[in-house]
């Protein structure tokens, strides 16, 4: 704290909070619907707001697009900026299981601290805008949007197989089983069949295709989604299988090139042909190998390095191209949802093929032949062999030449496969969206008059049957929305696999207007039919598909989206987020767009089109921070607390490339709180009083000058591309040149502070201030540069002793003899050349050679 007898010292700690009060009283961030400026929206990942607060990886991104807009409303935008909570999940939920209390409290709770870290860290967003997915004025809006895909026949239920833990008593993904087994606790897993919802995504895999051509994205996560998306392009062909004249064996094949060199057949386990074409002989052997298979995953399933197993069905397939026999095997490599579930095995030329046909003595039939003879497998192109008459033809020509041939004769066509499958969208959890879907039966449903009824009903009927009844779902009407998530005293899901809200049977049994939609719990209502609500949620990812959308229009309780504003906003110019959702969010937030756009509720086709991922933060030992090694994990409180937020800000900038992973360095925070307090002092004089060194006038060191107008520019553009540890490089090599000279302008330190301050918000404006800036440092026009300025005040001076080249030095453009003899003889890398010698003769070519005659 500084006082009269001290010189006031940089204070982050009063400082900081002074500068965040103002901003939030001013509501200095406001973004301003229809503004004249240029619109510019820019956005983040909003958290999940979790029991252990804000992490460094949060506050790197952050820090990034906060550095970003600032730059940006200097230079004249009206910037949306935001904040918001991704609060439904899990963990809320295990929280209410174990205190009792409601998933909200926790939620609240969190939020409030979130909110408060935030603040802290001096984030410049619209808080007027902030939005929370458990909200049911926003959650109204998740519902309106499934209502739409339900509507328009998008979403639809199945019975599908889910991973169930018994003792966990929960559902679990694909990647929460290992071995079989639960990966928390090592439990058993089995496979249930539950009715669930699913998202017909897939309508949309050329649609999300397509539109990833026009983004800017990193390559290699617009790869990602690529491959997830998983267009192949390939054949499907039919075989007859003898001795049962009925039915057909259709594989799915990428390289129908390979077909008179198929020596056996592989079908999936769940294949629909496994039990009619296994002989009574393979009866035993191959229930017992189905059986196992099902408590497989996919995933273990098709990994390569995997044991390739197999049992023979005692079954033949009937090659329509070589009329050859080939065995037909039961194969787990086969996946039953992929393709046909059956599949071709050419051995000489597919890896996996090869190694079960050497397993299990297979014949390998070559039919390829590759320019240098190549060993086999060979999975390259080149010259038919063994492929009666079309032998010499080039591989390529015969892959489409065949498929047409067999499309003569109705054993094959040309087939496009996706590795999407549907998104299955409905969890066995309380703390999730509810479904705003109700179940009614069979003849209820003919009751409904479709010309009257303001109930939502999808263009395909939605249904399934239990005990010979069938179901069907009914939407609630628009207008009804939000269904609230009703309260419950048990948030534990039930044996039988239902979601919680099972348990909340007044929720759950009500009687259905089926004119107005309106439920109620009486039975006399005329008009009315007995109903269920559906008990499943909405997973995790619902809310995230579309928050930035809400943004622009965060308060209106009539539509999504107001047209007008999203036309002004437009879609967020840059979006930072971690290279975990490459994938998932990216891709089911693209199909909601999509979705909106074909719908008539959107004008932009794309969401986001311009993706940076930032890198992780490693702990001081080059690992992933993990709370199993609390010493290297380093928490933002814990840092602005010692250091303040600025240089927090500062140092998450300075470690590296934002999208490199980086490993914190508690040398490094030091290096960068020092830089701070350097301009702090270069500005403040020990009075508490604007530096004595600062003078009213122009710039009168010419070296000053040209470097700040190179700096200017080098920032400008630095923070453009989010090359932000550059751009502070750059700010310290103007400070030690503001140190260096005697006097400064107050222009020069105006612009130095106003640099600074997008990264260093808090004391720019401190600085500013004392400067006597106009208002605040963040809405002062940028300073720009006269590209005149910048010619180089440096030149590059190679040094030779005897000859030989032995440094480079950096001296001024004008620099004469006697002063870069001067600069060589100090140079370390020169010294020991000269160490004991005379200087006999001296070269000198200006401004770029010094050569030293020594003996
Ligand atoms: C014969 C063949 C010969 C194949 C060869 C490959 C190489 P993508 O690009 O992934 O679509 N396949 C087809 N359906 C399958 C299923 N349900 N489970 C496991 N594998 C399946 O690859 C398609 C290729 O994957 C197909 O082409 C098929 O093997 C296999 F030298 O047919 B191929």
């Amino acid at each position: 704290m500084s006082t009269d007898q001290n010189p006031p010292s940089y204070e982050p700690g009063i400082i900081e909070p002074k500068w965040q009060k103002k901003w939030l009283e001013t509501k200095a961030f406001a973004a301003k619907d229809f503004d004249k400026r240029p619109s510019c929206y820019v956005l983040e990942t909003f958290p999940y707001p979790s029991g252990a607060g804000l992490h460094l990886g949060h506050c790197e991104g952050y820090t990034a697009s906060d550095i970003f807009v600032r730059f940006k409303r200097t230079q004249g935008s009206n910037v949306m900026y935001t904040m918001g909570w991704d609060a439904f999940g899990l963990p809320a939920e295990q929280f209410a299981l174990k205190t009792g209390q409601h998933p909200s409290v926790a939620v609240e709770k969190n939020v409030a601290t979130y909110t408060k870290q935030l603040k802290s860290l001096g984030f410049s967003y619209d808080w007027d805008r902030e939005i929370n997915t458990t909200d049911p004025k926003y959650y109204k809006w998740t519902q309106w949007i499934f209502l739409k895909l339900f509507e328009k026949g998008l979403a639809y239920v199945d019975r599908r197989p889910v991973w169930w833990c018994p003792e966990l008593k929960t559902v679990l993904a694909n990647e929460e089983i290992i071995d079989g087994k639960s990966e928390v606790g090592g439990f058993p897993v089995e496979r249930k069949f539950l009715l669930q919802w699913v998202l017909k995504i897939t309508a949309y895999a050329d649609s999300l295709l397509a539109g990833l051509k026009d983004v800017n994205w990193a390559e290699s996560t617009r790869r990602m989604q690529e491959a997830w998306i998983g267009r192949s392009e390939g054949a499907e062909i039919s075989f007859d299988i003898e001795g049962f004249p009925d039915d057909k064996l259709i594989v799915y094949t990428t390289r129908p090139d390979t077909l008179f060199g198929v020596t056996f057949m592989v079908i999936a386990p769940e294949h629909p042909l496994v039990d009619k074409l296994t002989t009574s002989a393979n009866k035993a052997k191959v229930e017992a190998y189905v059986k196992a298979a099902a408590s497989k995953s996919d995933l273990d399933r098709t990994e390569l390095n995997k044991d390739k197993t197999g049992v023979f069905t005692g079954s033949y397939a009937i090659n329509p191209a070589s009329g050859r026999k080939a065995q037909i095997w039961v194969g787990d490599y086969a996946l039953g949802s992929y393709g046909t579930g059956a599949i071709i095995a050419v051995p000489a030329h597919d890896e996996r093929d090869y190694d079960f046909a050497q397993k299990h003595g297979i014949e390998i039939v070559p039919v390829i032949e590759g320019p240098n003879k190549e060993p086999l497998p060979y999975t390259g192109t080149g010259k038919m062999i063994n492929s009666s008459k079309y032998d010499g033809m080039d591989s390529e020509v015969f892959k489409k030449k065949i498929v047409e041939d067999l499309a003569k004769i109705q054993r094959g066509k040309p087939t496009v496969n996706y590795k999407l499958r549907d998104w299955l969208f409905s969890r066995q959890r309380y703390w999730g969206e509810p479904f705003p879907i109700l179940w009614i039966s069979d003849a209820d449903y003919r009751k409904i008059d479709r010309a009257k009824t303001k109930l939502v009903l999808p263009a395909a009927n939605v249904s399934y049957s239990e005990n010979g009844k069938i179901q069907y779902a009914v939407g609630l009407p628009f207008d009804n929305l939000p269904l609230k998530l009703p309260e419950v005293d048990n948030y534990k899901p039930s044996d039988t696999g239902e979601s919680p809200l099972a348990h909340a049977t007044t929720w759950v049994n009500v009687y259905l207007n089926i004119t107005t939609g309106e439920t109620h719990d009486n039975p006399q209502c005329q008009n009315c039919v007995p109903a269920r609500r559906e008990t499943n949620t909405m997973p995790q990812w619902a809310g995230s598909c579309w928050y930035y959308l809400r943004y622009i229009d965060p308060h209106n309780s009539s539509q999504l989206i107001a047209p007008e504003k999203e036309k002004y906003w437009g879609m967020p110019q840059l979006y930072i987020n971690g290279a975990e959702h490459a994938v998932l969010h990216l891709l089911y937030a693209r199909f909601w767009h999509h979705f909106l756009f074909d719908i008539g509720v959107l004008t932009h086709r794309e969401p986001f089109p311009r993706v940076v991922h930032q890198g992780i933060v490693l702990g001081e030992d080059n690992q992933k921070m993990a709370k199993s090694r609390p010493d290297f994990v380093v928490l933002p409180d814990t840092v602005i607390k010692e250091y303040g937020a600025d240089t927090l800000r500062l140092y998450l900038m300075f470690m590296g490339p934002l999208e490199d992973m980086k490993p914190w360095s508690s040398k490094g925070i030091e290096g960068v709180h020092r830089f701070l307090r350097r301009s702090f002092r270069e500005i403040i004089g020990e009075d508490g009083k604007i530096s004595a060194k600062i003078k009213e006038g122009p710039e009168t060191n010419a070296e000053t000058e040209k470097l700040l107008h190179a700096t200017i520019k080098k920032v400008s553009a630095d923070i453009e591309n989010l090359r932000f540890n550059t751009a502070i490089s750059a700010l310290m090599i103007l400070l030690n040149q503001l140190q260096a000279a005697s006097s400064i302008s107050l222009q020069t330190a105006s612009s130095y502070v106003q640099l600074l301050a997008p990264f260093a918000p808090h004391l720019g404006e401190e600085l500013w201030e004392k400067l006597g800036g106009e208002g605040s440092v963040g809405e002062a026009p940028w300073p720009s540069f006269d590209e005149s300025k910048l010619v180089s005040s440096t030149v590059k001076i190679v040094v030779q002793v005897n000859g030989k080249l032995r440094a480079e030095l950096e001296l001024p453009t004008n620099v004469d003899e006697t002063k870069a003899v001067e600069a060589a003889k100090a140079n370390e890398k020169v010294k020991p050349h000269l160490e004991g010698k005379t200087i006999r003769k001296v070269v000198f070519v200006k401004g770029r050679l010094l050569n030293l005659v020594v003996g």
